[in-house]
C-alpha cells in the first residue's frame, strides 16, 4: 500500500472493531482491496445481456470480448494499460498462462467454457491502446441473475474489488427489482455509483425520455431504503466472512440459528452503529414478522407515499397479515426534520448519477 492510506484503513478499522460498527465491515475490505492496487478498478455490473461486453468493445473500438443473444460472460476480465498487447489467464489452481488476446473466448464465454470446466479464475488483458486512460482498469463481470448460477456468483466474488461501479441498465427493460437490490448491495462496497443506460438506440427521442424518467423516479424512491442492522446470525456472520453468499444463505438449513439473544446471557454486548442523518429521512424499526413479508422497496413506498406515519405503519402490518402474518408484526416509523439537519441533497451517500448514451 502507498500514500499511507494502511495507516488510516486499519485506524478505521481499529475504532469500528472497539465501537463494533460492523456495518462497515464490507466498505473496509473494499478499501484495502482498492489500496492496495495501482489502478481503480471500473466494473461494468448488471443483469445478463444487459450489454455490458458491447460497451467495453465500443470504448476499445474492438471486438474484444464475446458478445452474444445468450448469457455469453462467464468469468471476469480486467483490461489495462501495457506496453505490450497481452492476456494472461489465472486459473483456480494457481497457475497462469498466456494467449493471444483474439483468443481470449475460449476461457471467457460461456459456450467454449460451459460451467467454467476450464477452472478460470480471471483472465487479464493490457493493451497499448489504454495509454490514454492508464490509471483505470476496466472490468468484464458476467451477468447475473441468468439461468446460470455460477456466472452470478463470479460477479459477487468480485464486488469488494469495485472502485467505480457503472450498472449497466438495458433501456428497454429499465431498472428491475434486481437492478435495485444490485445498486443497494453495491453501496456497501462503493459510494462511486453511476447508471449506464444501454441499447438507448432501440427508442426513438421520446421514448427514451420516457424510460429515463422512469428511472429517475423509481431511483429516487428505491434509493432511499438502506438496511442499517444486520441479523446477529450464523448464516450473516459467514457472508460477513466471505464464505457464504446470500443466496446460499437464503436456503441454507442453519438460516435460523441466531448468535445473540436477550434473557440467554447475564450479560450480552450490544452491536452499535452510527448513521448521518439527513432532514427528511425515515427510520423503520420492524420486527422480522414485517421484513419477512413485505420487501424493501414496498416499505419505502409505503413509508413515503402514506399520508401520516401511522397510516404508514397501519398499511405495512395489514399487508403483511394480508400475506400470512404467521409471526408478531411491530412496526415502528419515525421521520427526522428539522433546520439542524443537512438537506437530502448534500447527504454524498445516497447521491446516485443517471447517464445514458
Ligand atoms: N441495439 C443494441 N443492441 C445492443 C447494444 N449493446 C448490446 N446489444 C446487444 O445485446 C446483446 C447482449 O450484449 P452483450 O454485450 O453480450 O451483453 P452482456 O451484458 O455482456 O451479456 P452477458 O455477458 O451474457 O451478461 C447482444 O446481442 C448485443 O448485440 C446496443 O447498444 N444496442
Ligand atoms: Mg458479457
Amino acid at each position: 500500500m502507498e500514500h499511507g492510506w494502511d495507516k488510516v484503513i486499519e485506524l478505521t478499522a481499529e475504532t469500528a472493531r472497539r465501537y463494533r460498527i460492523s456495518a462497515l465491515e464490507p466498505l473496509l475490505a473494499s478499501c484495502r482491496a482498492v489500496a492496495a492496487q495501482r489502478e481503480i478498478n471500473v466494473a461494468i455490473l448488471g443483469r445478463f445481456k444487459a450489454g455490458k461486453s458491447s460497451f467495453l468493445n465500443h470504448i476499445f473500438r474492438r471486438d474484444l470480448l464475446p458478445v452474444g443473444v445468450v448469457p455469453v460472460t462467464a468469468v471476469v476480465t480486467e483490461i489495462d494499460y501495457g506496453p505490450k498487447e497481452k492476456a494472461l489467464v489465472h486459473f483456480l489452481d494457481g497457475h497462469s498462462e498466456q494467449t493471444p488476446v483474439d483468443s481470449i473466448r475460449q476461457f471467457v464465454a460461456e459456450s467454449e467454457n460451459p460451467d467454467n470446466v476450464k477452472r478460470v479464475a480471471n483472465v487479464k488483458v493490457e493493451l497499448p491502446a489504454m495509454e490514454n486512460l492508464r490509471g483505470l482498469r476496466f472490468v468484464d463481470t458476467p451477468g447475473l441473475e441468468s439461468a446460470l448460477a455460477h456466472n452470478t456468483e463470479a460477479s459477487l466474488h468480485w464486488l469488494p474489488n469495485v472502485g467505480l461501479a457503472l450498472v449497466a441498465v438495458s433501456i428497454d427493460t429499465p431498472l428491475s427489482q434486481h437492478d435495485i437490490e444490485l445498486l443497494k448491495s453495491l453501496r456497501q462496497y462503493t459510494p462511486n455509483i453511476s447508471i449506464l443506460l444501454t441499447k438507448a438506440d432501440l427508442l426513438d427521442e421520446a421514448e427514451r425520455a420516457e424510460a429515463l424518467l422512469f428511472v429517475r423516479e423509481q431511483l429516487s424512491r428505491a434509493g432511499q431504503i438502506q438496511q442499517i442492522t444486520k441479523d446477529q446470525s450464523v448464516v450473516q456472520a459467514l457472508i460477513d466472512a466471505g464464505l457464504m453468499t446470500p443466496e446460499e444463505a437464503a436456503h441454507s438449513s442453519r438460516r435460523n440459528v441466531i448468535l445473540k439473544a436477550l434473557g440467554a446471557r447475564d450479560e450480552i454486548e450490544p452491536d452499535l452503529s452510527r448513521v448521518a442523518l439527513a432532514r427528511g429521512d425515515h427510520l423503520l424499526l420492524c420486527s422480522d414478522g414485517l421484513s419477512n413479508k413485505v420487501g424493501e422497496v414496498e416499505m419505502c413506498d409505503i413509508a413515503l407515499k402514506a399520508d401520516t406515519l401511522n397510516a404508514a405503519c397501519a398499511r405495512l402490518v395489514a399487508l403483511a397479515n394480508k400475506r400470512g402474518g404467521e409471526d408478531n408484526i411491530t412496526v415502528i416509523l419515525a421521520r427526522f426534520d428539522g433546520a439542524g439537519l443537512p438537506a437530502l441533497e448534500t447527504t454524498a451517500d445516497r447521491r446516485i448519477l443517471v447517464e445514458y448514451l
